[in-house]
C-alpha cells in the first residue's frame, strides 16, 4: 500500500540538488523520482528507503541454526534443501523475518571503479543470517579465487563469484587457460572429495541408482568424450545494454559482464546419454533432465540448490557431457569439482557445476533458474509487466563475436590499417564462418582472412586478427559481425538486442576509436612536431600549444583565395579574366 508520505505533488518546488545538472541530463537517473502522470494531478513517488529491520524473536523460534543447517556428509558447502521442505521453510523464516541492504545501483548511477567492482554485500548476509554451515562460505570461497585464478582476473562481484578475464588475456590463446576461464557463480564454492563422491540419477529412468566416479570414469562402461566446447554466459557483453538502457536488478546481482564472459576449454568425460542407458532409460513421459548443483542459491527470501533442465533430445545428441578433466587437469574446485556438466552450445547456465544428481522429469524444471531467471523477454517486458511466460527460455545461443583489441575510445596512430582481434562464437552446434569487420559503423565490411581465424570446431569459438583497412581520421566506429554456418549474423544495434534480462547481447559489437592515419603527410609531419617537441599526444582532448599553421601558410592561402566576401559582379569578372 502506497501511504500518502511516498508522494509529492510534481509542482512542489524542490530545491536544487547537488548534482541537479547531473541528474538534469540523465547521468544520475536513479536520483530521479518516478513521475506518475496518470491521475487528475501529477506526483513523484519517492524511490523506496531501506529501513533495517529483525525480528530476533521469530528467527530465534526456528531453533539452533548449527544444527539445522548442517552440510551433507562428506560434502563441505552442499546443505540439502530440495528433498527437505521444512528445512527451507525454516530458511525462508529467517530470511522473512528481517530484511537486507537492497543490492547496489550501479547501472542508473555510478559504477565503482575497484577490482572487485560489486561486492554482494546481501549475499554474504544472507548466507551469515542462515548460519551454520553457510557462515564461511563467503571468505572460504574468496580464498579459493585467489588460489585458482589468474591474479590479473577482473573480479565484477566478489561474492557469489563472478570474474572474467582482461581483453588482453581473453583471446591471447584459441583454448583458454584454466586459470583465465570466466566463473559466474550463484552461490559458495561446495567442496567434496573424489571417492567420497556419488552422483544420484533418478526420477523418470527406470532403474534409479547412484554411481561412484570411479564407476562413471570406467571406460569399459562408459566411453571417454573429449571435446573443445566454448562456454558462454547470456550475460556476455551485458554492460553494452546496461550502458544503453538499464535492466533487471535481479536477486542474483545482474553482474556487468564485459566480453570475457566466455572460455574454451577440452573437457573429459562421458556422454550423459550412456548415463540414462545404464539407468534402464526414460520412462513414462520422461523428456527433460533436470540437473542439481550442490550449492546454496537464494531467492526471494528462499534458499535452494541451483537446478535448471535441458530436453532429452539433447541428451540423446550426445551434447550433453558429464565432464570431469578441464584442459588435462582435473576441474578446478571453482569449475565445479569434482564433476560437472557440460551442455554444449547451451547457455551456461546449463552446464550445472558440483553436480550431485540428476532427475528425469516431464517438463522443463520448475526451479527459479530455470523458469524465472534466463529469460529473454520481448522490449515491452519489464518491472511493471514481468511474467515468466513472456520469455524465451534461453537454451542455444546464437551467434555473436568481440572485438578484444583495439578498446572503446582508444586513440589509434597508424599507416592506414588498424590491427583488431577478437573472438566469435556461435550456439547449437553452428561455428562461426566468416567473421567481418567495418571501420565506418557497418557499411563496408572486410572479411577476416581464413589463415588468421583459430579453426573451426563444432562447438567452440574461433578467435581471429585482422588489418582493418582505414583512410578515415577522426572518430571512427568499428564493429564486428560473425556470420556462422547457417548464415545466421547479428543486428547493428544493441538497441536490436536490448532486453529486460539484460541477457544475450547478440548485437554486432561496436566500440568508437580515435583514428589518427600517418599515411596521410600532414599527420605524419604534425606527429614528427609531437615527436621532436617531446610532447605526448595524449590525453585527446588538451589543446595543443603550437600551432599546426604557420601565419606565413595562412597569409598565402589568403592570397590566393580573396576576396573574402563574396560579390558576383567582381566574383564574374575574375572569371572572365
Ligand atoms: N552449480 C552451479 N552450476 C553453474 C552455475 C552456478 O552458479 N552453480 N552457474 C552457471 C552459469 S550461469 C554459467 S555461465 C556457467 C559458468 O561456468 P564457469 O563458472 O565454469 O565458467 O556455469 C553454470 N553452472
Ligand atoms: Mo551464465
Amino acid at each position: 500500500m502506497m501511504t500518502t508520505t511516498n508522494r509529492l505533488p510534481a509542482d512542489t518546488h524542490i530545491h536544487n540538488r547537488e548534482d541537479e545538472w547531473k541528474i538534469e541530463q540523465g547521468l544520475h537517473g536513479a536520483a530521479l523520482p518516478i513521475l506518475d502522470q496518470s491521475g487528475p494531478e501529477s506526483y513523484f513517488i519517492k524511490p523506496l528507503e531501506y529501513v533495517p529491520f529483525k525480528d530476533e524473536n521469530a528467527i530465534a523460534s526456528v531453533g539452533d541454526r548449527d544444527m539445522l543447517f548442517q552440510d551433507e556428509p562428506n560434502w563441505k558447502g552442499h546443505i540439502e534443501w530440495e528433498n527437505y521442505p521444512e528445512k527451507k521453510e525454516k530458511a525462508h523464516k529467517i530470511l522473512s523475518s528481517q530484511n537486507f541492504p537492497p543490492p547496489p545501483e550501479y547501472q542508473m548511477g555510478p559504477i565503482p571503479g575497484t577490482n572487485p567492482v560489486l561486492e554482494g554485500v546481501r549475499w554474504k548476509q544472507w548466507h551469515y543470517a542462515i548460519g551454520g554451515a553457510l557462515k564461511t562460505v563467503p571468505e572460504e570461497s574468496w580464498e579459493i579465487v585467489l588460489k585458482e585464478k589468474h591474479p590479473e582476473m577482473l573480479h565484477l562481484l566478489q561474492f557469489p563469484y563472478n570474474g572474467e578475464s582482461p581483453k588482453r588475456l581473453t583471446t591471447a590463446k584459441d583454448i583458454t587457460p584454466n586459470s583465465l576461464h570466466f566463473v559466474r557463480n550463484h552461490g559458495g564454492i561446495p567442496y567434496i572429495s573424489r571417492d567420497k563422491y556419488k552422483l544420484q540419477l533418478d526420477g523418470l529412468v527406470k532403474n534409479p541408482r547412484t554411481f561412484t566416479l570411479d564407476e562413471l570414469m570406467n571406460p569399459d562402461v562408459f566411453p571417454r568424450m573429449e571435446k573443445l566446447v566454448t562456454i558462454q554466459c547470456s550475460g556476455t557483453r551485458r554492460i553494452e545494454q546496461i550502458v544503453y538502457n538499464a535492466g533487471e536488478g535481479d536477486e542474483m546481482i545482474n553482474a556487468p559482464w564485459a566480453e570475457g564472459a566466455i572460455g574454451t576449454a577440452k573437457y573429459v568425460g562421458i556422454s550423459l546419454k550412456k548415463v540414462i542407458k545404464a539407468c534402464g532409460g526414460l520412462i513414462e513421459d520422461g523428456k527433460h533432465l533436470e540437473f542439481y548443483g550442490a550449492e546454496t542459491y537464494f531467492k526471494k527470501n528462499s534458499a535452494m540448490n541451483y537446478v535448471v533442465s535441458v530436453p532429452w533430445s539433447k541428451v540423446k545428441a550426445n551434447e550433453v557431457m558429464l565432464a570431469w578433466e578441464m584442459n588435462g587437469e582435473p576441474l578446478p574446485k571453482i569449475h565445479g569439482y569434482p564433476l560437472r556438466v557440460v551442455v554444449m552450445g547451451y547457455i551456461g547456465a546449463r552446464s550445472v557445476k558440483w553436480l550431485y544428481r540428476i532427475k528425469a522429469i516431464s517438463n522443463p524444471s520448475l526451479a527459479p533458474v530455470q523458469s524465472q531467471e534466463y529469460l529473454y523477454f520481448n522490449q515491452q517486458t519489464g518491472k511493471h509487466n514481468q511474467r515468466m511466460t513472456d520469455g524465451i527460455q534461453i537454451q542455444e545461443m546464437p551467434v555473436s563475436s568481440a572485438i578484444m583489441m583495439p578498446w572503446n575510445k582508444q586513440v589509434i596512430i597508424h599507416n592506414g590499417s588498424i590491427h583488431c582481434k577478437g573472438w566469435a562464437y556461435s550456439g547449437g552446434g553452428r561455428w562461426p564462418e566468416r567473421v567481418e569487420v567495418s571501420a565506418d559503423g557497418g557499411f563496408n565490411w572486410y572479411a577476416v582472412p581464413m589463415d588468421t581465424m583459430s579453426p573451426k570446431a563444432r562447438f567452440a569459438w574461433r578467435t581471429w586478427e585482422l588489418d582493418l583497412p582505414c583512410e578515415a581520421e577522426g572518430w571512427i566506429e568499428i564493429l564486428c559481425r560473425c556470420w556462422d554456418n547457417a548464415l545466421n549474423t547479428q543486428p547493428l544495434n544493441v538497441r536490436a538486442a536490448w532486453n529486460w534480462g539484460l541477457h544475450v547481447t547478440s548485437s554486432a559489437h561496436r566500440i568508437s576509436v580515435y583514428s589518427v592515419n600517418k599515411k596521410r603527410e600532414v599527420t605524419r609531419k604534425r606527429l614528427e612536431e609531437f615527436e621532436s617537441r617531446g610532447v605526448p599526444f595524449g590525453p585527446l582532448t588538451v589543446p595543443t600549444e603550437w600551432q599546426v599553421q604557420s601565419w606565413d601558410d595562412y597569409h598565402a592561402y589568403w592570397n590566393k583565395a580573396d576576396p573574402r566576401d563574396v560579390d558576383t559582379e567582381y566574383h564574374a569578372e575574375d572569371l572572365e579574366g
